[in-house]
């Protein structure tokens, strides 16, 4: 394949939550990730930067991704005019810090890439099935009662495994009372960085209960302390946050500081990072699993691709479109089949189709870039 991209469109949307997301670092009503899309040679390529709306998760924001994308990605792209995905993950590399500006970029060159040879993205990236079981991730609510509903709501709709988020004093409670009205639910916890080595307590009590994992409970940028909580703990400890790189991930699985990864391709800098740790996790009989940024469509079908791989051994944070959002801006849009599993399409590259007037309706900016 050679250098085919013409010109670079980023679309600012604003996607209003059907309801407030609520994790211990804040509440997110409202999101405004950037929709990158490649043209050149008859093909449009399509990816999404799922960053959140405040620099509270990670260090990025729109504006941080869009500078980052406009001034240095994108005019490196065209410099240097990467063949492959992986080349431009590497000519990307340059940049420090930033994964989900160079993410974007990144996976939208897959995108382009895959349709440009017509197969489907999840066949490029060697998927090893074409339906992946659907995770959903759940707030934090107002209520016990209200929780309970919630999810209730979700296994009726046959979500193979449930993911709540906690918060220091939010969390024996909402974990006990799950188990006692859902005695079956395949559940983990959340904590978004929320709780110190100190509270160490807190998780020792928690293993009273199965849960499948406990996400993230201590620094976001930490590995270190997290291999010393494993050791207290019989639950798995999962990485999120602290996971931007293969080498953060051979760092922790060497430190031991947890036993599954969450891999999340935007957090991770792209697609071809994403595979290096699936990889080096796989080689360590580390299991991973997909997580998510309340993407739209676009990001959504990406996770997809991804989550075919056969180390994603559990459930994603991947449900379906109408679960944080009222409209797509993807056709068709993605529905739970009665049995709790997402289909993959096998169409080139996503599949799935840009609803045009959707998106742009959806737009608040838009900017060209060309060679
Ligand atoms: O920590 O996994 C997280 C959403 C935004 C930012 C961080 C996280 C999340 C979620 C929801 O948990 C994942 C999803 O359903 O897309
Ligand atoms: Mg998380």
């Amino acid at each position: 394949m050679s250098f085919q991209v013409e010109e670079i469109a980023l679309h600012v949307v604003s996607l209003p939550a059907r309801e407030p997301f609520v994790t211990s670092y804040g509440s997110i009503d409202r999101k405004t990730p950037i929709i990158i899309e490649l043209r050149g040679n008859g093909v449009r390529g399509y990816a999404e930067a799922p960053i959140p709306p405040f620099p509270f998760y990670s260090h990025e924001t729109t504006c941080s991704a869009l500078h980052v994308l406009r001034e240095f990605a994108i005019p490196m792209f065209f410099k240097e005019r990467p063949e492959t995905p992986q080349d431009l993950a590497r000519v990307l590399k340059k940049i420090v810090g930033n994964p989900f500006a160079r993410a974007g970029l990144e996976m939208a060159y897959w995108d382009f890439a895959a349709k440009g040879k017509g197969v489907p993205l999840y066949r490029m990236l060697g998927g090893a099935r074409s339906r992946i079981p659907a995770g959903v991730s759940i707030g934090i609510k107002k209520s016990l009662d209200e929780l309970v509903n919630a999810v209730g709501g979700f296994l009726e709709k046959k979500y193979h495994r449930i993911k709540i988020k906690i918060a220091p004093g939010n969390e024996i409670e909402p974990v006990r009372r799950l188990f006692k009205e859902f005695p079956a639910i395949q559940l983990m916890v959340d904590a978004n960085s929320a709780y110190t080595l100190g509270e160490a307590a807190i998780f020792k009590e928690l293993d009273a209960y199965p849960l499948l994992m406990i996400e993230q409970p201590l620094h976001e940028t930490d590995i270190f302390e997290h291999s010393l909580l494993q050791k207290e703990i019989k639950n798995p400890i999962c990485l999120d946050e602290s996971i931007e790189s293969a080498l953060d991930a051979h760092a922790a699985i060497a430190l031991k500081s947890c036993r599954v990864i969450n891999i999340k391709p935007g957090r991770v800098g792209g697609l071809t990072e994403a595979l290096a740790i699936h990889d080096l996790a796989r080689n360590a009989a580390m299991p991973v699993w997909c997580g998510g940024m309340l993407e739209s469509g676009v990001g959504r079908s990406i996770n997809m691709a991804l989550a075919t791989l056969e180390n994603f051994k559990f459930p994603g944070d991947i449900s379906e479109s109408k679960r944080y959002y009222h409209e797509d801006i993807v056709e068709p849009e993605i529905k739970l089949t009665a049995d709790g599993y997402l289909e993959l399409l096998e169409g080139p590259g996503i599949g799935f189709e840009i609803n045009e007037r959707q998106l742009s309706k959806l737009t608040i900016s838009t900017e060209v870039l060309r060679s």
